[in-house]
């Protein structure tokens, strides 16, 4: 039966929001250029030749807070690949999203190599809003269109001896101007164990408010651990490996101190500079208390249980 389900990113945004943070948004737009006025949403160029995405939104991921306003999802963002700062999203449209290909490889019985679309058909799409914590304490809560990761694992099927998987975004030089800064660690590579994959909450999203993934939010195709800090989120996932030896990521590499291999989000373990008690929402800037595994304990906890002598909340 159809249910009219009212978006939340429809509405208007609320008057509430506080003065400088709207000020300081608006400085961020101009100094995106003209092309990106207040309000406007900006998809990569071609989208509409890419198959739909359009799903069923599935209800077991009810996020207990408002969506954010797509506008803000979609114009503040971490993508070191085109900048430090948060508005890259108008240089991210430089990203060619077709033609794309993923490759699963290591230790696997089936290495598969496909192009998106062929994946695409491979697996079947659903609609999941989720909520995302940035280890900046930033947060948001939107509807992502995806998969979940575990369909890949069956794909591939990692052999027994592998104990970690490796998420590898694309380095493209030509587009990305941040690769230039060389004593970054390109490409960016994130890891987590087998585990940790096949957890029916890690997802391989290709949608987002039911568009493709716009580039600046990791499009065409970008993995979620939605229970971890967001830089364990890898956008234009090109390569998944698996392997037995532990990786060490990109922002492990540069501050190991910061920044760890679990990095589940956890409000009672600070990071080192700041408090991860609360989390500013984007759009209202309300501060709202984080929650263990951004709230998504009673799908994960069970993972970590036998995990001692490390540090799993950096
Ligand atoms: N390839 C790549 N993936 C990345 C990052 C990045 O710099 N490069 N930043 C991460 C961080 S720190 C966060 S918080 C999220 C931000 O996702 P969003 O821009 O869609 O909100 O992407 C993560 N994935
Ligand atoms: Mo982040």
């Amino acid at each position: 039966m159809p249910i009219h389900i009212r978006r939340g990113w429809e509405l208007p945004e609320s008057a509430a929001t506080p003065e400088h943070l709207v000020l300081g948004r608006r400085k961020a737009m101009l100094g995106l250029g003209s092309i990106l006025a207040a309000g406007t949403v900006i998809h990569p160029a071609g989208a509409q030749d890419a198959p739909s995405v359009a799903a069923m939104r599935n209800p077991r991921f009810e996020p207990g807070r408002a969506l954010t306003a797509e506008r803000e999802a979609t114009n503040y963002n971490n993508y070191y690949e085109f900048g430090t700062s948060k508005g890259v999203a108008s240089v991210a449209q430089r990203l060619p999203q077709r033609p794309w290909t993923v490759k699963l490889d290591g230790m696997v019985e089936t290495p598969v190599e496909l192009g998106l679309d062929d994946l695409l058909k491979k697996v079947s799409l659903e609609e999941r809003v989720l909520r995302h914590r940035c280890v900046e304490a930033w947060a948001m809560t939107v509807p992502w269109t995806g998969f979940p990761m575990s369909a890949l694992l069956k794909m591939a099927t990692p052999l027994a001896s592998a104990k970690y998987v490796v998420f590898e975004t694309a380095a493209d030089r030509a587009t990305m101007p941040g690769l230039r800064q060389s004593w970054f660690p390109w490409p960016y590579k994130e890891g987590c164990t087998i585990a940790e994959a096949g957890n029916e909450l890690c997802f391989m999203a290709v949608g987002l408010y039911g568009k493709p993934v716009p580039p600046q939010n990791g499009g065409p195709v970008r993995v979620l651990f939605p229970w971890k800090y967001g830089f364990k989120s890898g956008k234009a996932i090109t390569r998944i490996t698996f392997t037995d030896q532990r990786p060490v990521s990109f922002w492990e590499k540069l501050q190991a101190s910061e920044y760890g291999f679990w990095a589940n989000v956890n409000p009672q373990v600070p990071h080192p500079r700041w408090s991860q008690a609360r989390e500013r929402l984007l759009g209202s800037g309300e501060m709202v208390p984080t929650q263990l595994f951004n709230g998504y304990a009673d799908f994960v906890a069970s993972m970590y249980t036998d995990i001692k002598g490390e540090n799993l909340y950096l």
